[in-house]
């Protein structure tokens, strides 16, 4: 890989998986791209930056050849809280923005491109434990909808164009470096960010809310193992279930507890709890594991000591 180009940077996770990506291909060899010009100043000192909109096909072909890219890790979306609220948005931006990365892709000739999918392509009739690789696919979240036409798209692409198109099914991803982009799952970091400067949080989703989760360092592991496996052991390119644990709002409070014993909680369901409630509450990823090597690094408790001093270190330097 040459040049590898980023969509959507400045979200949650292209914030931290475009400078994980610098540090093994080099600073001048990731291209940063979104088109939200408020990205963090790391990811813009350390190397090359350019606004774009994924809904511009002609602007996304010129950056291709201007810095001669030959990957795209495209992360531009919209999530799926916000896009229940806005699914002509989301449909938008989610579909019409991966075709333009596919075709300017086959038109170019591109070795590669990793996009992510999401759990949410799962829906009400999907076996709920340890979710199969291969499932029920029918989501009834706009977000969903996409997400599974987004794989399918890969596979023909790849199947017709003889294409290279990767993609994971993420969990909830839980992060403290940016806030999270208006999904689901968001509870789980704003938990931690009010434990740790008001001792209590108002929670969105039921107590009993069980939902598929993982720590950033684990979704930068299993993306860049993923996005450098061998072709050829790939069978389910483009939607590998991945997950680390499982847990409700409930056990995160009781994990954030064992630190912070006087914490409280309470719940206020909004209309994320239907979301949730079409999601699984466990993803079987034998697929990932046995095909390129995935197996996470954090459980519940180890992410929750990690995330909990890291905040509290950002905190007191704002103090100082
Ligand atoms: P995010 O909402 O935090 O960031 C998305 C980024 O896309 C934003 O910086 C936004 O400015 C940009 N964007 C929006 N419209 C754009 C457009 N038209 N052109 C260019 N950029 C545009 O999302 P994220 O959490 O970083 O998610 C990245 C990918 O991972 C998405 O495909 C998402 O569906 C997937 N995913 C995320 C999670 C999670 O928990 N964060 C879970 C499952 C899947
Ligand atoms: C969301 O809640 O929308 C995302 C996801 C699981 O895709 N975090």
């Amino acid at each position: 890989m040459k040049r590898i180009l980023f969509t959507g940077c400045g979200g949650q996770i292209g914030s931290e998986l475009t400078l994980a990506f610098r540090q093994i291909y080099g600073n001048d060899n990731v291209i940063a791209s979104d088109v939200s010009d408020k990205i963090s100043t790391d990811l813009r000192e350390s190397g090359p930056f350019v606004h774009l909109d994924v809904l511009d096909k002609n602007a996304i072909a010129e950056t291709i050849d201007k810095y001669n890219i030959d990957a795209v890790v495209h992360l531009a979306a919209i999530l799926s809280a916000v896009g229940e609220k806005n699914p002509q948005l989301a449909w938008n931006v989610n579909i019409n923005g991966s075709v333009n990365i596919f075709e300017v892709a086959r038109e170019k000739k591109l070795e590669r491109i990793l996009v992510p999918s999401s759990m949410a392509v799962f829906g009400p009739d999907t076996p709920k434990e340890n979710t199969p690789q291969k499932t029920v696919l029918i989501p009834t979240t706009m977000y969903g909808v996409t997400k599974v036409a987004i794989e399918l798209l890969g596979n023909y692409y790849n199947l017709h164009y003889g294409m290279d198109i990767r993609g994971l099914r993420y969990p909830g991803i839980i992060s403290h470096k940016t806030p999270p982009g208006g999904g689901t799952t968001d509870y789980a970091v704003a938990i931690y960010f009010d434990a740790v400067k008001q001792k209590s949080y108002d929670c969105f989703l039921r107590a009993d809310s069980m939902l598929p989760m993982m720590y950033m360092p684990d979704c930068i592991k299993a993306t860049t193992e993923l996005f450098q496996a061998d072709k050829n052991k790939l069978k389910n390119a483009t939607g590998y279930n991945v997950t680390a644990f499982s847990v409700t709002p409930a056990d995160v409070a009781n994990s954030i507890r064992k630190i912070i014993p006087d914490f409280e909680i309470t719940y206020h369901p909004d209309f994320r709890q239907d979301i949730a409630d079409s999601w699984v509450n466990s993803m079987d990823d034998n697929s990932a594991r046995e095909e390129w090597g995935w197996q996470p690094d954090f459980n519940l408790d180890a992410m929750t000591e990690d995330i909990i001093k890291e905040i509290q270190l950002k905190e007191t330097s704002k103090v100082i």
